[in-house]
């Protein structure tokens, strides 16, 4: 395994059902770093650019207009493995063969309502994390706590 960053989104129906800490917690029990993270309203070009590999498809318009439809909250987590430890705490596109115990397989409705976009590759992941994040905006997390609390 490698140490990996990957691009998660928490979903305009993760944020409209009040389920981003849930999701968020999951990720931080799980021991992954969160690196980046930005709540925002995406638009068109951006849905678009972000969703390139499903251009022409027939589900591709409705894709676009949901993922625009309200705010997301984007996040880079990173991690050992991190792209598929994430792809797995997912589960799969449609919520009703997703895993018992993962995110879709718990709290999605339908296969276009399932809360949580995660990168599929590494090359994904650094194409997508660019459209979501600056360079700049990615944190050091190697933060010395005991520092702080000795006097
Ligand atoms: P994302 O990309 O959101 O993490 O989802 P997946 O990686 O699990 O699934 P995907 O790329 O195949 O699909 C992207 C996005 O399109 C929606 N979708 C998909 C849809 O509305 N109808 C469909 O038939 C498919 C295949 C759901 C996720």
């Amino acid at each position: 395994m490698a140490l990996e960053t990957t691009l998660i989104l928490c979903k305009p129906d993760a944020v409209s059902r009040g389920l981003v800490g849930e999701i968020v917690g999951r990720i931080e029990r799980r021991g992954y770093v969160i690196t980046a993270m930005r709540m925002m309203q995406l638009t068109g070009d951006k849905a678009r650019e972000h969703y390139a590999e499903h251009n022409g498809k027939p589900f591709f318009q409705g894709l676009v207009d949901f993922i625009t439809s309200g705010p997301l909250v984007a996040l880079a987590v990173e991690g050992e493995g991190a792209i598929e430890g994430m792809r797995q705490m997912i589960g799969a596109t449609n919520p009703l063969t997703a895993a018992p115990g993962s995110i879709r397989g718990e709290f999605g409705q339908t296969i276009g309502l399932n809360l949580v976009h995660g990168s599929d590759s590494k090359g994904s992941a650094e194409r997508e994390l660019k459209i979501f994040f600056n360079a700049n905006e990615f944190v050091s997390r190697k933060h010395d706590l005991a520092k702080w609390l000795a006097d």
